[in-house]
């Protein structure tokens, strides 16, 4: 369920829409937010801050499409994907507990926008599969990627094309002697640790 409220003028500034009930983009559909910003009702889906088990404000199915989206605060739980997704032109304004999160096996392509304000996560893969982020920009966040703590599954994760700066851990991080990371054509800037808990040959930078 979706209230919308913004200046009275509604032709010149875009509604906020305030997000009651996750919404769903089904199996192969596509959602395109056509620019306007979506946030959390906090008493429904989460106050945006560090507690676990918020609700996202979008649920991908397999194959779903999320375009044009713009992310305000709270952010809740951000976007769950079961399966592949597609995620382009959408941008965090202030990440919730995190920004996006891969729930069942697939591959996650992000292309464009950017994530701001992350207190910990960006993205956490919770679920065997690729992550693929490429013309993104980030600042202000713990680390832009996680693998979640203590599993042994293989993640994929690539970088390229990117903006990344004031980042408190490090780029990618995992426990997996599986996993591996790789990062292209990307600038940073105060990122102390580009990669966390890879094996050694699986990762690279240039
Ligand atoms: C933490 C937590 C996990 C999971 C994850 C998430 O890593 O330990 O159990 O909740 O966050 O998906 O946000
Ligand atoms: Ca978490
Ligand atoms: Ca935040
Ligand atoms: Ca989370």
């Amino acid at each position: 369920l979706i209230t919308s409220f913004g200046a009275v003028n509604s032709k010149v500034q875009a509604a906020s829409q305030v997000v009651s009930e996750t919404i769903i983009v089904k199996a192969g559909e596509t959602f395109d937010g056509k620019g306007q910003t979506y946030v959390a009702n906090p008493d429904t889906l989460g106050d945006g801050g560090q507690g676990e088990g918020q609700k996202p404000i979008f649920r991908l199915e397999n194959g779903a499409i999320l375009k044009n989206v713009t992310i305000g605060a709270p952010g809740a739980d951000g976007v769950h994907c079961y399966g592949n997704a597609t995620i382009s032109n959408v941008t965090w304004q202030d990440v919730g507990e995190d920004a996006l999160t891969l729930k069942a096996k697939g591959t996650v392509n992000i292309t464009g926008g950017g994530a701001y304000k992350a207190y910990d996560k960006v993205f956490q893969a919770n679920a065997e599969g690729t992550i693929n982020i490429k013309n993104f920009k980030a600042n202000d966040i713990g680390k832009l990627a996680r693998q979640n703590g203590g599993t042994s599954y293989a993640v994929n994760f690539t970088l390229d094309s990117s903006d990344i700066s004031n980042v408190k851990d490090s780029i990618f991080r995992t426990d997996s002697s599986k996993s591996a990371a790789k990062i292209t054509n990307t600038r940073y800037s105060n990122v102390p640790t580009l990669f966390k808990g890879f094996a050694s040959g699986k990762t690279s930078a240039s």
